[in-house]
């Protein structure tokens, strides 16, 4: 598949989108609902920006597509997840859904999915568990780092602007995922090739999701399907005033320091713990292995600038240097985003 396969799935996932601007779509309801997703588990390949070709798979949204990470799901308190997950690889697979804290025992799984076979997942959220949630493979330790990953927002009930009942609030249908993964291609090829799973893993390229950023000059620069700068579902774009809700979840190995220019972010929860007071930090610390936080970026005029500024480009990087290079050195193509003040 695998290129191409690839490419479509980059534009694949925007459907399940509000259209035009890649955020999370969310219209409350007063009644339950059943949300009923079929992810395909896949295979093939993704180039990095320096050329190479890196094994991955995905939970992926048609057994033609490879989507890293998957497709997100957003619902309610209160809704039954029906997930089907079918397996169109050789090896066993499942799918798990996270604990909302750190330490809990996933929410739900399918169990295990043979080669060739399928399982669905049954689920109905109890009250209390709104947050954001990674699911992922946890058949062994290395499958989430192949790809096997993806977003789940659960809203409080009937809410569209708050993470949790009484949270502070984000400006309606403002809210994304940055799902951080990093790829060591050794793990990848030995998976890809069936020989032993080295033990020392090694990163070599770090992404946002399921992409890097892109520097001028470089193929694929300003491409939404490929550059994490530009892509609708990762940047934050918005006017003054257009608080919005970044669910940010670790698939990866390696801890970050997750820094924005402009303004500083508004602290709400670290690993699903709700914070005893809400800090306004310019770098927050987003642990590895499933590590997870949510804050708000307010989108209120920077205030060391004078006079004040109201428009303008600003970056998301992570302040630890090696994940914003790829392949060993080549800096600016690592996990980095855009905010752009409109
Ligand atoms: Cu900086």
């Amino acid at each position: 598949m695998e290129r191409r396969g690839f490419l479509k799935a980059g534009t694949a996932g925007f459907a399940s989108l509000m259209a035009g601007t890649g955020l999370l779509s969310w219209s409350p309801r007063s009644q339950a609902a059943t949300i009923s997703k079929t992810y395909y588990v896949t295979a093939g390949t993704q180039t990095m920006p320096d050329g190479v070709s890196v094994y991955v798979k995905g939970f992926s949204d048609s057994a033609a597509d490879l989507n890293v990470p998957a497709t997100p799901i957003i619902c309610q308190e209160g809704d039954t997840l029906s997930i089907t997950v079918i397996n169109r690889l050789s090896v066993t697979h499942n799918l798990v859904i996270g604990g909302l804290k750190a330490g809990d025992p996933p929410l739900a799984s399918t169990g295990d999915i043979a080669a060739g076979g399928s399982k669905t997942l049954t689920y109905t959220i109890p009250t209390g568990k709104a947050g954001s949630y990674l699911f992922y493979d946890n058949k062994t330790s290395y499958n989430v780092l192949l790809g096997l990953h993806g977003g789940l927002a659960i809203m409080p009930a009937g809410k569209t602007d708050e993470l949790y009942s009484g949270s502070p609030k984000f400006k309606e249908n403002k809210q994304l995922f940055w799902i951080f993964n990093d790829i060591d291609p050794v793990l990848n090829r030995a998976v890809q090739q069936g020989t032993a799973i080295p033990t020392n893993l090694t990163p070599r390229y770090f992404t946002i999701n399921g992409q890097t950023s892109l520097p001028p000059g470089a193929v694929g620069f300003d491409d939404p399907t490929r550059d994490a700068m530009a892509n609708p579902m990762t940047k934050l774009e918005g006017l003054v005033g257009d608080r919005t809700l970044v669910r940010m979840l670790n698939a990866g190995m390696c801890s970050h320091a997750v820094h924005t220019h402009a303004n500083h972010m508004e602290w709400l929860t670290d690993r699903g713990t709700v914070r005893p007071q809400v800090w306004k930090k310019d770098t927050l610390y987003l642990r590895n292995h499933l590590g997870k936080i949510d804050a708000i970026f307010p989108f209120e005029a920077p205030p060391d600038a004078y006079p004040p500024v109201t428009h303008g480009h600003f970056p998301m990087h992570l302040h630890d240097e090696m994940s914003q290079t790829a392949g060993g050195g080549m800096y600016m193509f690592g996990a980095m985003t855009e905010i752009i003040y409109k």
